[in-house]
């Protein structure tokens, strides 16, 4: 992650308040210094609603505010660390090992998104996540219609020793899910990860149909692929998939190539669904776990 784009973007906005004269920030001070800002953060693609949430924050840390010679830049990182802190939602990571480990059933998690946004790679590194706390899977090649997506999977699979439970091409997802669920609690396996095939949010059969393999499956959990790199486009995406099949945390991909960090800011405020994990690369180990502190810091300092 860079955030080269942002971080530049934010600073050339503090030159606007390294102007101001009066001891005390006044409104129109500020709507001048938040007009800047609001374009950089436009132009790093973060989402309009998010913006106006940072604004509000903003508005109400900064009007009125004393703001000393000298400790400008300071005084405005401050408040933009808050207002960051209030749009970027928690997620624990290690709640979820320890629940998986407590768990008698095995708990299964379907994996949603788009068409190429990362779920197939993102279920294979969470495996290699799961497999070095010891934790058994077993994943379900539900993507029954993408060309080679079963393939894909099983090369994962044999190179993680892993089992994939897989059925025909054109056979229903719902029930390659199921198989692979009972395989799970046959053999005392502790998670069931399942690849459903990318598709458009904006096509609402294939849409429906995802809804169906969720009613059938039941899932444990629910997330959301997303890549990074569809800027503001991914927050449509983030509510539509939410609003059909409600997910319960999201993983952005690609940000190892994500110069500019809007979509990691904006899914989660737009959905209120914390980001568990970022996708940093295209290797195994290339998941970290999201850091809403860590990612604060990367992009304001
Ligand atoms: N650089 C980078 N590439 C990634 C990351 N995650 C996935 N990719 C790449 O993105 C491409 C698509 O990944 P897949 O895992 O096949 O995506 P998918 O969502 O399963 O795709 P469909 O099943 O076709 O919908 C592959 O070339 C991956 O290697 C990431 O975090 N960083
Ligand atoms: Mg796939």
């Amino acid at each position: 992650m860079v955030f080269g784009f942002l971080k530049k973007k934010i600073k050339e906005t503090f030159d606007v308040v390294k102007k101001v004269t009066e001891k005390k920030l006044t409104k129109k001070e500020f709507d001048k210094f938040f007009d800047a800002l609001e374009f950089s953060l436009l132009e790093s693609n973060i989402a309009y609603d998010t913006i106006l949430a940072i604004r509000e924050s903003l508005e109400k840390e900064l009007i009125g505010k004393e703001i000393k010679r000298g400790l400008q830049e300071k005084i405005i990182m401050n408040a933009l660390k808050n207002a960051l802190r209030g749009v970027l939602k928690e997620s624990d990571s290690t709640k979820l090992l320890q629940e998986i480990k407590a768990s008698k059933e095995p708990i299964v998690i379907m994996f949603v998104g788009t068409n190429g946004s990362g779920k197939t790679t993102t279920i294979a590194k969470i495996a290699y996540w799961l497999k070095k706390n010891n934790i058994s899977c077993v994943l379900a090649a539900c993507d029954t219609f993408r060309a080679a997506s079963i393939e894909q999977l099983e090369k994962h699979g044999k190179a993680l020793g892993i089992k994939v439970v897989k059925h025909k091409y054109g056979s229903d997802a719902a029930a390659v899910a199921y198989d692979a669920i009972e395989h799970a609690k046959a053999k005392g396996i502790k998670v069931v990860m399942i690849d459903t095939a990318g598709r458009s949010h904006a096509n609402t059969n294939l849409m429906n149909e995802l809804e169906k393999i969720k009613r059938v499956v039941n899932p444990d959990y629910v997330v959301f692929v997303g890549d990074a790199l569809t800027g503001n486009d991914v927050v449509d995406q983030c509510k539509t998939f939410n609003d059909v099949t409600p997910f319960d945390f999201a993983v952005l991909t690609k940000t190892d190539v994500d110069e500019k960090g809007g979509a990691i800011l904006s899914v989660s405020h737009a959905t209120g669904v914390p980001v568990m994990f970022l996708g940093t690369g295209q290797l195994y180990k290339d998941l970290e776990q999201f850091d809403k502190e860590k990612l604060i810091k990367l992009i304001l300092e």
